[in-house]
């Protein structure tokens, strides 16, 4: 029988190896498998209960709320509660920090999440996720205040994502390589399936909503044009491939390689950074492309060095295969160069 190594084991054989470890990753980490399993149930089952379609409600991005996001959201804020092991936590959907209840035990770490990523997907069965990074508050000063301040890598500790597709997965990085881990249902498990994942270098996949390009700045256009080229460093043009759920396009080009782009536009005058927000989305993306081998830059600077100014920041996001993130750099770092000379 070929050995199945679960979720649950791999965490302990990786908290054994870390001198002085308590014990409360794992018990975060292991609130976060059972949330992924209960969610993940409520998705299988969409369109037979009644979890689809909108509750009425608008979040703090100014986004009608679908009623699984809710849920998905009622779920985390619950399980992660209750696991006694943090002292904050945000969500995409909640405007402010999440207080852990005075009643409930606290610990040294803080997590922020996007509990159902790509939820505009999700009424029509097409994948979806969970996106979530973590702190430790330990090493840190105490970020009550912005928990987005702490989830910078310096002090990011692990991060990771669940994604709802023709089959569960769950992958993540505690800074040892990325692991990806797929549901058995019949045994309700998290079976190691993907071990020390490495995006290959060189990718031959695009993905950006290029319906709003006429909205983007000038390096970012040059950059479409290198990737749809025949005379790039692929030697023929990149396959465009666009799901428009951050989850599955990152996951699908962290197997195969290519870049995930959703550039700064001109579109909305409330959104000039782009779409996707720095401390829920970004941040644990880049953390899991660098653990990998690949890289993530808002086309100027590495995403994990930015610093966040406040929890719902939004930058424009370039992600994926080394070398093509390298050349959205230097297009960028030309056009910088082009603007100060003019
Ligand atoms: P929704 O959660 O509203 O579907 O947004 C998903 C998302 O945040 C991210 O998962 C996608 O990559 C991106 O937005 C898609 O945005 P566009 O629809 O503007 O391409």
């Amino acid at each position: 029988m070929p050995q199945q190594v679960t979720v649950t084991e791999h965490i302990l054989l990786h908290q054994k190896m870390v001198p002085g470890a308590t014990g409360q990753f794992t018990r975060l980490f292991n609130e976060i498998v059972l949330s992924a399993k209960i969610i993940s149930r409520a998705v299988n089952k969409a369109g037979l209960v009644d979890v689809l379609g909108f509750t009425g409600d608008v979040n703090v991005q100014g986004e009608e709320v679908k009623k699984l996001d809710e849920y998905a959201n009622r779920i985390l804020i619950h399980r992660l509660a209750r696991s006694g092991v943090l002292c904050a936590m945000a969500s995409e959907e909640n405007a402010d920090i999440i207080e852990v209840p005075e009643s409930l035990p606290r610990g040294d770490y803080v997590i922020i999440f996007d509990p159902l990523d790509g939820s505009s997907n999700i009424d029509v069965n097409v994948n979806i996720g969970t996106i979530f990074p973590f702190s430790s508050a330990k090493a840190i000063r105490m970020p009550r205040s912005c928990p987005a301040m702490s989830c910078r890598r310096a002090e990011q500790v692990a991060a990771g994502y669940i994604l709802y597709g023709s089959s569960t997965m769950l992958v993540f990085t505690s800074g040892d390589g990325v692991h990806g881990f797929t549901m058995d249902p019949s045994v309700g498990e998290f079976i190691l399936s993907h071990p020390n994942i490495r995006i290959p270098e060189q990718g031959k996949i695009y993905s950006v909503n290029e319906g709003y390009e006429r909205y983007w700045d000038r390096a970012t256009k040059k950059a479409l044009s290198y990737f749809k080229s025949p005379k790039n460093a692929l030697r023929k043009p990149y396959s465009g491939r666009y799901i428009g759920s951050l989850v599955a396009d990152f996951h699908r080009n962290l197997l195969y390689g290519g870049i995930f782009m959703y550039p700064a536009d001109l579109r909305d005058p409330k959104k000039p950074t782009g779409k996707l927000r720095l401390t829920c989305e970004c941040n644990p993306m880049a953390y899991i492309v660098e653990q990998a081998g690949g890289m993530a830059t808002d086309g100027l600077n590495r995403i994990l060095d930015i610093e966040p100014d406040h929890l719902h920041q939004r930058v424009p996001f370039f992600c994926g295969s080394y070398n093509d993130v390298e050349k959205v750099r230097e297009l960028f770092a030309a056009e910088a160069r082009r603007k100060k000379n003019k």
